[in-house]
Protein backbone atom coordinates (compact mmCIF):
# COMPACT_ATOMS: atom_id res chain seq x y z
CA UNK A 1 0.00 0.00 0.00
CA UNK A 2 1.24 3.28 -0.96
CA UNK A 3 -1.15 6.21 0.25
CA UNK A 4 1.37 9.22 0.91
CA UNK A 5 3.65 9.96 -1.22
CA UNK A 6 7.31 10.93 -0.16
CA UNK A 7 8.37 12.58 -3.05
CA UNK A 8 7.41 15.69 -5.40
CA UNK A 9 5.44 13.09 -7.66
CA UNK A 10 1.43 11.95 -6.86
CA UNK A 11 1.16 7.71 -6.49
CA UNK A 12 0.27 6.64 -9.11
CA UNK A 13 0.81 2.61 -9.20
CA UNK A 14 -0.28 0.12 -6.53
CA UNK A 15 -3.73 -1.09 -5.70
CA UNK A 16 -5.24 1.39 -2.12
CA UNK A 17 -8.24 -0.25 -1.61
CA UNK A 18 -10.37 2.51 0.29
CA UNK A 19 -13.74 1.35 -1.78
CA UNK A 20 -13.01 -1.99 -1.85
CA UNK A 21 -11.45 -2.04 2.25
CA UNK A 22 -12.28 -4.92 3.74
CA UNK A 23 -14.29 -6.99 0.90
CA UNK A 24 -12.45 -10.01 2.30
CA UNK A 25 -13.90 -10.02 5.57
CA UNK A 26 -16.85 -11.82 7.01
CA UNK A 27 -20.06 -10.02 5.71
CA UNK A 28 -18.22 -6.79 5.38
CA UNK A 29 -21.62 -5.19 4.71
CA UNK A 30 -22.80 -4.52 8.22
CA UNK A 31 -23.11 -1.52 10.46
CA UNK A 32 -20.76 -2.84 12.76
CA UNK A 33 -17.89 -3.92 10.17
CA UNK A 34 -18.27 -0.53 8.50
CA UNK A 35 -17.49 1.41 11.56
CA UNK A 36 -14.75 -0.60 12.98
CA UNK A 37 -13.23 0.40 9.31
CA UNK A 38 -13.43 3.97 10.17
CA UNK A 39 -17.17 4.25 8.90
CA UNK A 40 -19.49 7.66 9.37
CA UNK A 41 -16.07 9.32 10.81
CA UNK A 42 -16.59 11.29 7.59
CA UNK A 43 -20.20 12.41 8.24
CA UNK A 44 -19.11 13.37 11.70
CA UNK A 45 -16.19 15.74 10.24
CA UNK A 46 -18.83 16.66 7.69
CA UNK A 47 -21.34 17.95 9.96
CA UNK A 48 -18.83 19.99 12.40
CA UNK A 49 -18.00 21.70 9.08
CA UNK A 50 -20.63 24.33 7.41
CA UNK A 51 -22.57 23.17 4.59
CA UNK A 52 -20.31 25.39 2.29
CA UNK A 53 -17.11 24.29 3.51
CA UNK A 54 -17.76 20.57 2.43
CA UNK A 55 -18.53 21.57 -1.07
CA UNK A 56 -15.30 23.57 -1.28
CA UNK A 57 -13.57 20.35 0.46
CA UNK A 58 -15.03 18.07 -2.41
CA UNK A 59 -14.46 20.87 -4.70
CA UNK A 60 -10.59 21.55 -3.45
CA UNK A 61 -10.19 17.14 -3.53
CA UNK A 62 -10.52 17.42 -6.86
CA UNK A 63 -12.86 14.25 -7.26
CA UNK A 64 -14.49 13.52 -10.92
CA UNK A 65 -17.70 11.88 -11.47
CA UNK A 66 -17.01 8.20 -11.72
CA UNK A 67 -20.32 7.14 -14.08
CA UNK A 68 -18.02 8.06 -17.17
CA UNK A 69 -18.06 11.88 -18.05
CA UNK A 70 -15.78 12.99 -14.99
CA UNK A 71 -17.30 16.30 -14.47
CA UNK A 72 -16.14 17.58 -11.22
CA UNK A 73 -18.24 16.61 -8.47
CA UNK A 74 -18.17 19.76 -6.34
CA UNK A 75 -18.26 22.10 -8.90
CA UNK A 76 -21.87 19.90 -9.78
CA UNK A 77 -22.97 20.42 -5.96
CA UNK A 78 -22.03 24.18 -6.23
CA UNK A 79 -24.61 25.00 -9.49
CA UNK A 80 -27.72 23.82 -7.04
CA UNK A 81 -29.29 27.37 -6.10
CA UNK A 82 -29.32 28.18 -2.49
CA UNK A 83 -31.85 30.17 -1.17
CA UNK A 84 -35.31 31.52 -2.45
CA UNK A 85 -35.82 32.08 -6.30
CA UNK A 86 -37.05 35.02 -8.51
CA UNK A 87 -40.58 34.51 -7.24
CA UNK A 88 -39.41 34.01 -3.33
CA UNK A 89 -40.46 30.20 -3.39
CA UNK A 90 -37.49 27.92 -2.21
CA UNK A 91 -37.79 24.71 -4.10
CA UNK A 92 -36.91 21.54 -2.40
CA UNK A 93 -33.30 20.09 -3.35
CA UNK A 94 -32.82 15.88 -4.18
CA UNK A 95 -29.75 14.23 -4.46
CA UNK A 96 -30.23 11.28 -6.76
CA UNK A 97 -27.57 8.63 -7.00
CA UNK A 98 -27.23 6.71 -10.55
CA UNK A 99 -26.66 3.13 -9.12
CA UNK A 100 -28.23 1.93 -12.83
CA UNK A 101 -24.85 0.13 -13.56
CA UNK A 102 -25.80 -1.40 -17.36
CA UNK A 103 -22.60 -0.67 -19.71
CA UNK A 104 -21.45 -3.39 -20.97
CA UNK A 105 -18.16 -4.41 -19.28
CA UNK A 106 -18.81 -1.92 -15.97
CA UNK A 107 -19.44 -4.19 -13.07
CA UNK A 108 -17.48 -1.99 -10.09
CA UNK A 109 -20.98 -0.06 -8.24
CA UNK A 110 -22.48 -3.43 -7.94
CA UNK A 111 -19.89 -5.49 -6.07
CA UNK A 112 -19.20 -1.65 -4.01
CA UNK A 113 -22.63 -1.58 -3.22
CA UNK A 114 -22.91 -5.65 -2.02
CA UNK A 115 -19.26 -5.25 -0.25
CA UNK A 116 -19.78 -1.59 1.09
CA UNK A 117 -23.31 -0.51 1.33
CA UNK A 118 -22.69 2.12 3.92
CA UNK A 119 -20.17 3.77 2.28
CA UNK A 120 -23.19 4.77 -0.53
CA UNK A 121 -25.31 5.82 2.75
CA UNK A 122 -22.45 7.97 4.11
CA UNK A 123 -21.30 9.51 1.08
CA UNK A 124 -25.45 10.33 0.27
CA UNK A 125 -25.65 11.84 4.19
CA UNK A 126 -22.93 14.12 3.80
CA UNK A 127 -23.73 15.23 0.05
CA UNK A 128 -26.96 15.84 1.15
CA UNK A 129 -26.02 17.84 4.14
CA UNK A 130 -23.67 19.89 1.36
CA UNK A 131 -25.60 21.28 -1.05
CA UNK A 132 -28.89 21.49 1.35
CA UNK A 133 -31.11 18.45 0.12
CA UNK A 134 -33.66 16.59 2.58
CA UNK A 135 -34.94 13.99 0.26
CA UNK A 136 -31.86 11.48 -1.34
CA UNK A 137 -32.95 8.64 -3.87
CA UNK A 138 -30.32 5.96 -4.56
CA UNK A 139 -32.23 4.73 -8.59
CA UNK A 140 -30.60 0.87 -8.44
CA UNK A 141 -30.57 -1.24 -11.63
CA UNK A 142 -33.65 -3.02 -11.37
CA UNK A 143 -31.92 -6.96 -11.43
CA UNK A 144 -30.34 -6.68 -9.21
CA UNK A 145 -32.35 -8.21 -6.41
CA UNK A 146 -29.70 -8.77 -3.54
CA UNK A 147 -27.99 -5.68 -3.66
CA UNK A 148 -31.57 -4.11 -3.46
CA UNK A 149 -31.83 -6.11 -0.12
CA UNK A 150 -28.54 -5.04 0.88
CA UNK A 151 -29.13 -1.63 0.31
CA UNK A 152 -32.02 -1.66 2.36
CA UNK A 153 -30.81 -3.37 5.12
CA UNK A 154 -27.96 -0.97 5.35
CA UNK A 155 -30.46 1.93 5.30
CA UNK A 156 -32.54 0.43 7.81
CA UNK A 157 -29.44 0.22 10.44
CA UNK A 158 -28.57 3.70 9.56
CA UNK A 159 -31.60 5.12 10.61
CA UNK A 160 -32.28 3.12 13.56
CA UNK A 161 -28.16 4.28 14.28
CA UNK A 162 -29.35 8.07 14.21
CA UNK A 163 -27.24 8.42 10.63
CA UNK A 164 -31.05 9.23 8.58
CA UNK A 165 -33.79 10.73 9.47
CA UNK A 166 -34.31 13.84 11.88
CA UNK A 167 -31.44 15.24 13.98
CA UNK A 168 -28.80 13.17 12.27
CA UNK A 169 -26.32 13.07 15.16
CA UNK A 170 -27.58 16.12 16.95
CA UNK A 171 -26.45 18.37 14.08
CA UNK A 172 -30.39 19.41 13.48
CA UNK A 173 -30.35 18.25 9.93
CA UNK A 174 -32.95 15.60 9.15
CA UNK A 175 -32.89 13.39 5.50
CA UNK A 176 -34.74 10.71 3.92
CA UNK A 177 -33.15 8.45 1.98
CA UNK A 178 -34.76 5.56 -0.31
CA UNK A 179 -33.85 2.73 -2.76
CA UNK A 180 -35.54 2.75 -6.33
CA UNK A 181 -35.38 -0.27 -8.38
CA UNK A 182 -35.18 0.41 -11.91
CA UNK A 183 -36.77 -1.85 -14.58
CA UNK A 184 -34.04 -2.95 -16.14
CA UNK A 185 -33.64 -0.38 -19.53
CA UNK A 186 -30.24 1.01 -20.24
CA UNK A 187 -31.33 4.44 -21.28
CA UNK A 188 -32.39 4.87 -17.58
CA UNK A 189 -28.82 5.01 -16.36
CA UNK A 190 -29.03 8.51 -18.57
CA UNK A 191 -29.45 11.10 -16.44
CA UNK A 192 -32.59 12.90 -17.36
CA UNK A 193 -34.33 9.46 -18.61
CA UNK A 194 -32.93 8.71 -14.99
CA UNK A 195 -35.62 11.66 -13.60
CA UNK A 196 -38.36 10.75 -15.79
CA UNK A 197 -38.67 7.55 -14.93
CA UNK A 198 -38.44 8.49 -11.21
CA UNK A 199 -41.19 10.15 -12.20
CA UNK A 200 -43.84 7.94 -13.43
CA UNK A 201 -42.87 8.28 -17.18
CA UNK A 202 -41.10 6.07 -19.91
CA UNK A 203 -37.52 6.82 -19.69
CA UNK A 204 -36.13 8.99 -22.29
CA UNK A 205 -33.75 11.67 -22.42
CA UNK A 206 -34.85 15.14 -22.02
CA UNK A 207 -32.83 17.94 -23.75
CA UNK A 208 -30.44 20.26 -21.60
CA UNK A 209 -30.14 22.54 -20.43
CA UNK A 210 -31.72 22.79 -18.39
CA UNK A 211 -29.36 20.37 -16.70
CA UNK A 212 -30.96 18.77 -13.60
CA UNK A 213 -28.94 21.30 -10.88
CA UNK A 214 -30.97 23.52 -11.82
CA UNK A 215 -34.28 22.29 -13.25
CA UNK A 216 -34.71 18.09 -12.14
CA UNK A 217 -36.55 15.62 -10.03
CA UNK A 218 -39.94 17.00 -10.11
CA UNK A 219 -38.28 19.89 -11.83
CA UNK A 220 -36.40 20.69 -8.57
CA UNK A 221 -32.12 21.11 -8.03
CA UNK A 222 -31.22 17.83 -8.47
CA UNK A 223 -27.68 16.40 -8.27
CA UNK A 224 -27.21 13.13 -9.66
CA UNK A 225 -24.23 11.42 -9.35
CA UNK A 226 -23.19 8.06 -10.06
CA UNK A 227 -22.65 5.14 -6.92
CA UNK A 228 -19.00 5.37 -6.91
CA UNK A 229 -18.93 9.35 -6.98
CA UNK A 230 -20.83 9.61 -4.29
CA UNK A 231 -19.22 6.98 -1.80
CA UNK A 232 -15.74 7.58 -2.31
CA UNK A 233 -16.88 11.31 -0.82
CA UNK A 234 -16.56 10.34 3.03
CA UNK A 235 -13.02 8.86 2.52
CA UNK A 236 -12.42 12.80 1.65
CA UNK A 237 -13.89 14.11 4.57
CA UNK A 238 -12.06 11.47 7.18
CA UNK A 239 -8.87 11.63 5.74
CA UNK A 240 -8.55 15.17 3.90
CA UNK A 241 -8.08 16.82 0.66
CA UNK A 242 -4.31 16.38 0.62
CA UNK A 243 -4.48 13.17 1.23
CA UNK A 244 -7.04 12.34 -2.00
CA UNK A 245 -4.76 14.40 -3.74
CA UNK A 246 -1.71 12.34 -2.66
CA UNK A 247 -2.86 10.10 -5.67
CA UNK A 248 -3.58 10.44 -8.96
CA UNK A 249 -2.35 13.87 -11.37
CA UNK A 250 -3.54 17.36 -10.82
CA UNK A 251 -6.18 17.01 -13.04
CA UNK A 252 -7.30 13.70 -12.41
CA UNK A 253 -6.42 12.91 -8.33
CA UNK A 254 -7.45 9.97 -6.23
CA UNK A 255 -8.36 6.29 -5.98
CA UNK A 256 -11.02 4.35 -8.44
CA UNK A 257 -12.03 1.45 -9.35
CA UNK A 258 -11.10 -0.33 -12.32
CA UNK A 259 -12.47 -3.63 -13.20
CA UNK A 260 -11.15 -6.07 -15.32
CA UNK A 261 -13.15 -9.01 -17.33
CA UNK A 262 -12.73 -11.09 -20.16
CA UNK A 263 -9.03 -12.99 -21.51
CA UNK A 264 -7.08 -11.82 -17.69
CA UNK A 265 -6.13 -14.93 -15.03
CA UNK A 266 -7.83 -13.01 -12.71
CA UNK A 267 -10.75 -10.79 -13.38
CA UNK A 268 -12.35 -8.24 -10.53
CA UNK A 269 -11.70 -5.13 -9.33
CA UNK A 270 -8.93 -3.34 -8.75
CA UNK A 271 -8.68 -0.12 -6.91
CA UNK A 272 -5.81 1.92 -7.70
CA UNK A 273 -5.06 5.50 -8.06
CA UNK A 274 -6.23 7.29 -11.06
CA UNK A 275 -3.43 7.11 -13.83
CA UNK A 276 -2.52 3.73 -13.02
CA UNK A 277 -1.58 1.65 -16.32
CA UNK A 278 -3.27 -1.29 -18.07
CA UNK A 279 0.24 -2.58 -17.74
CA UNK A 280 0.50 -2.60 -13.73
CA UNK A 281 -3.07 -3.70 -13.78
CA UNK A 282 -2.64 -6.89 -16.02
CA UNK A 283 -0.09 -7.52 -13.68
CA UNK A 284 -1.97 -7.55 -10.15
CA UNK A 285 -4.50 -9.70 -12.65
CA UNK A 286 -2.25 -12.31 -13.62
CA UNK A 287 -1.78 -11.35 -16.93
CA UNK A 288 -3.82 -12.35 -20.12
CA UNK A 289 -4.37 -16.14 -20.31
CA UNK A 290 -1.58 -18.16 -20.54
CA UNK A 291 -0.46 -18.60 -23.88
CA UNK A 292 -1.91 -15.57 -25.56
CA UNK A 293 -1.51 -11.58 -25.99
CA UNK A 294 -3.93 -9.03 -25.58
CA UNK A 295 -5.19 -8.17 -28.91
CA UNK A 296 -7.51 -4.99 -28.07
CA UNK A 297 -9.71 -3.74 -24.52
CA UNK A 298 -11.77 -0.27 -23.81
CA UNK A 299 -11.17 1.44 -21.34
CA UNK A 300 -14.10 2.21 -19.96
CA UNK A 301 -16.91 0.36 -21.16
CA UNK A 302 -17.96 -0.42 -25.16
CA UNK A 303 -19.40 3.13 -25.22
CA UNK A 304 -15.41 4.19 -24.92
CA UNK A 305 -13.20 3.47 -28.12
CA UNK A 306 -11.33 0.29 -28.00
CA UNK A 307 -7.38 0.60 -27.23
CA UNK A 308 -4.80 -1.87 -28.13
CA UNK A 309 -1.44 -2.64 -26.85
CA UNK A 310 0.19 0.06 -27.63
CA UNK A 311 -1.63 1.88 -25.11
CA UNK A 312 -0.53 -0.36 -22.81
CA UNK A 313 1.67 2.02 -20.91
CA UNK A 314 -0.84 5.20 -20.97
CA UNK A 315 -2.41 6.75 -17.97
CA UNK A 316 -5.88 5.09 -17.28
CA UNK A 317 -6.99 8.70 -16.37
CA UNK A 318 -9.00 11.26 -18.01
CA UNK A 319 -6.68 13.07 -19.78
CA UNK A 320 -4.30 9.46 -20.61
CA UNK A 321 -7.30 8.48 -22.62
CA UNK A 322 -8.32 11.44 -24.39
CA UNK A 323 -4.81 11.80 -25.54
CA UNK A 324 -4.77 8.09 -26.88
CA UNK A 325 -8.04 9.22 -28.66
CA UNK A 326 -10.76 7.21 -26.27
CA UNK A 327 -11.91 8.18 -22.51
CA UNK A 328 -11.69 6.63 -20.16
CA UNK A 329 -15.30 6.18 -18.94
CA UNK A 330 -16.75 4.07 -16.37
CA UNK A 331 -13.10 2.42 -15.86
CA UNK A 332 -14.45 -1.06 -17.32
CA UNK A 333 -11.58 -2.83 -18.66
CA UNK A 334 -12.28 -5.73 -20.81
CA UNK A 335 -9.37 -7.61 -22.50
CA UNK A 336 -9.78 -9.55 -25.63
CA UNK A 337 -6.81 -11.87 -26.49
CA UNK A 338 -5.85 -13.01 -29.98
CA UNK A 339 -8.25 -15.38 -30.02
CA UNK A 340 -11.32 -12.72 -30.75
CA UNK A 341 -12.77 -11.76 -33.84
CA UNK A 342 -13.19 -7.81 -33.55
CA UNK A 343 -16.04 -7.96 -35.95
CA UNK A 344 -17.77 -10.42 -34.00
CA UNK A 345 -17.65 -8.59 -30.95
CA UNK A 346 -18.35 -5.11 -32.34
CA UNK A 347 -21.43 -6.85 -34.10
CA UNK A 348 -22.37 -8.07 -30.71
CA UNK A 349 -21.97 -4.43 -28.77
CA UNK A 350 -23.88 -2.54 -32.03
CA UNK A 351 -26.54 -5.16 -31.03
CA UNK A 352 -27.01 -4.17 -27.40
CA UNK A 353 -27.04 -0.49 -28.72
CA UNK A 354 -29.67 -1.37 -31.35
CA UNK A 355 -31.59 -3.10 -28.55
CA UNK A 356 -31.90 -0.45 -25.88
CA UNK A 357 -32.16 2.92 -27.84
CA UNK A 358 -35.21 4.63 -26.62
CA UNK A 359 -36.47 5.48 -30.02
CA UNK A 360 -36.79 9.03 -29.13
CA UNK A 361 -34.76 10.31 -31.77
CA UNK A 362 -34.01 9.83 -35.36
CA UNK A 363 -30.17 9.63 -35.60
CA UNK A 364 -30.03 6.46 -32.71
CA UNK A 365 -33.38 4.53 -33.43
CA UNK A 366 -32.50 4.43 -36.73
CA UNK A 367 -28.54 5.07 -36.87
CA UNK A 368 -28.24 1.63 -34.49
CA UNK A 369 -30.92 -0.69 -37.17
CA UNK A 370 -28.40 0.18 -39.65
CA UNK A 371 -25.75 -0.19 -38.23
CA UNK A 372 -26.17 -3.98 -37.23
CA UNK A 373 -27.42 -4.15 -40.69
CA UNK A 374 -24.22 -3.23 -41.94
CA UNK A 375 -21.95 -5.17 -39.36
CA UNK A 376 -23.69 -8.40 -40.09
CA UNK A 377 -23.19 -8.36 -43.31
CA UNK A 378 -19.45 -8.06 -43.20
CA UNK A 379 -19.03 -10.37 -40.52
CA UNK A 380 -20.73 -13.02 -42.34
CA UNK A 381 -18.36 -12.42 -45.39
CA UNK A 382 -21.54 -11.07 -47.79
CA UNK A 383 -20.15 -7.11 -47.44
CA UNK A 384 -18.50 -4.99 -49.94
CA UNK A 385 -15.51 -2.39 -49.20
CA UNK A 386 -17.80 0.54 -49.91
CA UNK A 387 -19.87 -1.23 -47.13
CA UNK A 388 -16.98 -0.15 -44.65
CA UNK A 389 -17.30 3.28 -45.91
CA UNK A 390 -21.15 3.14 -44.88
CA UNK A 391 -20.40 2.43 -41.77
CA UNK A 392 -17.87 5.46 -40.89
CA UNK A 393 -20.09 7.88 -42.78
CA UNK A 394 -23.07 6.39 -41.01
CA UNK A 395 -21.41 6.95 -37.60
CA UNK A 396 -20.31 10.30 -38.73
CA UNK A 397 -24.05 11.04 -39.34
CA UNK A 398 -24.93 9.73 -35.51
CA UNK A 399 -21.82 11.31 -33.71
CA UNK A 400 -22.90 14.44 -32.31
CA UNK A 401 -26.27 14.44 -33.66
CA UNK A 402 -28.46 11.67 -31.64
CA UNK A 403 -30.55 13.41 -28.42
CA UNK A 404 -27.81 11.60 -25.38
CA UNK A 405 -24.81 9.65 -25.18
CA UNK A 406 -26.29 6.39 -26.52
CA UNK A 407 -25.39 7.14 -30.23
CA UNK A 408 -22.56 8.45 -29.77
CA UNK A 409 -21.81 5.60 -27.70
CA UNK A 410 -22.76 2.89 -30.36
CA UNK A 411 -20.27 4.21 -32.82
CA UNK A 412 -17.75 4.19 -30.75
CA UNK A 413 -16.58 0.46 -31.31
CA UNK A 414 -17.50 0.47 -35.31
CA UNK A 415 -14.86 3.35 -35.91
CA UNK A 416 -12.54 2.26 -33.42
CA UNK A 417 -12.33 -1.11 -34.82
CA UNK A 418 -12.27 -0.27 -38.10
CA UNK A 419 -9.36 2.29 -37.01
CA UNK A 420 -7.03 -0.60 -35.43
CA UNK A 421 -8.08 -3.44 -37.29
CA UNK A 422 -9.10 -2.44 -40.83
CA UNK A 423 -7.24 -5.17 -42.33
CA UNK A 424 -9.44 -7.59 -40.30
CA UNK A 425 -12.47 -6.33 -41.73
CA UNK A 426 -11.27 -6.76 -45.58
CA UNK A 427 -10.17 -10.52 -44.32
CA UNK A 428 -13.33 -10.92 -43.95
CA UNK A 429 -14.88 -9.85 -47.10
CA UNK A 430 -12.34 -11.90 -48.45
CA UNK A 431 -12.26 -14.94 -46.79
CA UNK A 432 -15.94 -14.87 -47.44
CA UNK A 433 -16.80 -14.70 -43.24
CA UNK A 434 -14.21 -15.04 -40.30
CA UNK A 435 -11.33 -16.25 -41.32
CA UNK A 436 -10.55 -17.02 -37.45
CA UNK A 437 -10.23 -21.59 -37.12
CA UNK A 438 -13.10 -21.51 -35.31
CA UNK A 439 -11.27 -24.02 -33.20
CA UNK A 440 -9.31 -21.36 -31.86
CA UNK A 441 -11.72 -18.37 -32.01
CA UNK A 442 -14.62 -20.13 -29.46
CA UNK A 443 -14.88 -16.92 -28.07
CA UNK A 444 -18.20 -15.06 -28.11
CA UNK A 445 -19.72 -17.53 -30.82
C1 LIG B 1 -24.79 21.81 -14.80
C2 LIG B 1 -23.64 22.45 -16.75
N1 LIG B 1 -24.44 20.51 -14.92
C3 LIG B 1 -22.54 19.16 -17.52
C4 LIG B 1 -23.44 17.72 -15.68
C5 LIG B 1 -24.47 16.85 -16.37
C6 LIG B 1 -24.00 15.46 -15.96
C7 LIG B 1 -22.49 15.58 -15.91
C8 LIG B 1 -21.76 15.08 -17.12
O1 LIG B 1 -22.63 11.01 -20.03
C9 LIG B 1 -20.74 9.54 -20.18
C10 LIG B 1 -21.06 9.38 -21.63
C11 LIG B 1 -21.06 7.87 -21.82
N2 LIG B 1 -24.41 22.76 -15.66
C12 LIG B 1 -23.26 21.10 -16.94
C13 LIG B 1 -23.70 20.17 -15.98
N3 LIG B 1 -23.23 18.99 -16.39
N4 LIG B 1 -22.55 20.46 -17.87
O2 LIG B 1 -22.23 16.97 -15.72
O3 LIG B 1 -22.43 15.46 -18.29
P1 LIG B 1 -22.06 14.96 -19.73
O4 LIG B 1 -23.10 15.48 -20.66
O5 LIG B 1 -20.65 15.28 -20.02
O6 LIG B 1 -22.13 13.37 -19.69
P2 LIG B 1 -23.29 12.29 -19.41
O7 LIG B 1 -24.51 12.53 -20.24
O8 LIG B 1 -23.48 12.14 -17.94
C14 LIG B 1 -21.89 10.03 -19.36
C15 LIG B 1 -20.07 7.44 -20.76
O9 LIG B 1 -20.38 8.26 -19.69
N5 LIG B 1 -20.19 6.03 -20.46
C16 LIG B 1 -21.32 5.42 -20.02
C17 LIG B 1 -21.49 5.17 -18.77
C18 LIG B 1 -22.48 4.23 -18.27
C19 LIG B 1 -22.58 4.02 -16.96
C20 LIG B 1 -23.31 2.92 -16.33
O10 LIG B 1 -23.89 2.07 -16.95
N6 LIG B 1 -23.26 2.93 -15.02
O11 LIG B 1 -21.96 4.82 -16.11
C21 LIG B 1 -19.08 5.24 -20.64
O12 LIG B 1 -18.05 5.65 -21.00
O13 LIG B 1 -20.63 7.44 -23.06
O14 LIG B 1 -20.04 9.97 -22.38
O15 LIG B 1 -24.45 15.15 -14.70
O16 LIG B 1 -25.72 17.16 -15.93
N7 LIG B 1 -23.27 23.42 -17.59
Amino acid sequence: LRLTRDGAEPVTTGLVPVLSEGWDDDAPWTLDGYRERGGYEGLRAALAMTPDEVVTAVSDSGLRGRGGAGFPTGRKWSFIPQGPGPDGRTKPHYLVVNADESEPGTCKDIPMMLANPHALVEGAVISCYAFRAQRAIIYLRGEVVPVLRRLRAAVDEAYAAGYLGRDILGSGFDLELMVHAGAGAYICGEETALLDSLEGKRGQPRLRPPFPAVEGLYACPTVVNNAESIASVPSILRRGVDWFRSMGSEKSPGFTLYSLSGHVVRPGQYEAPMGITLRELLDYAGGVRAGHRLKFFTPGGSSTPILTAEHLDLPLDYEGMAEAGSMLGTKALQIFDDTTCVLRTVLRWSEFYKHESCGKCTPCREGTYWLVQLMERLEDGRGTEDDLDKLLDLSDNILGRAFCALGDGATSPITSSIQYFRDEYIAHLTHGGCPFDPADATVFR
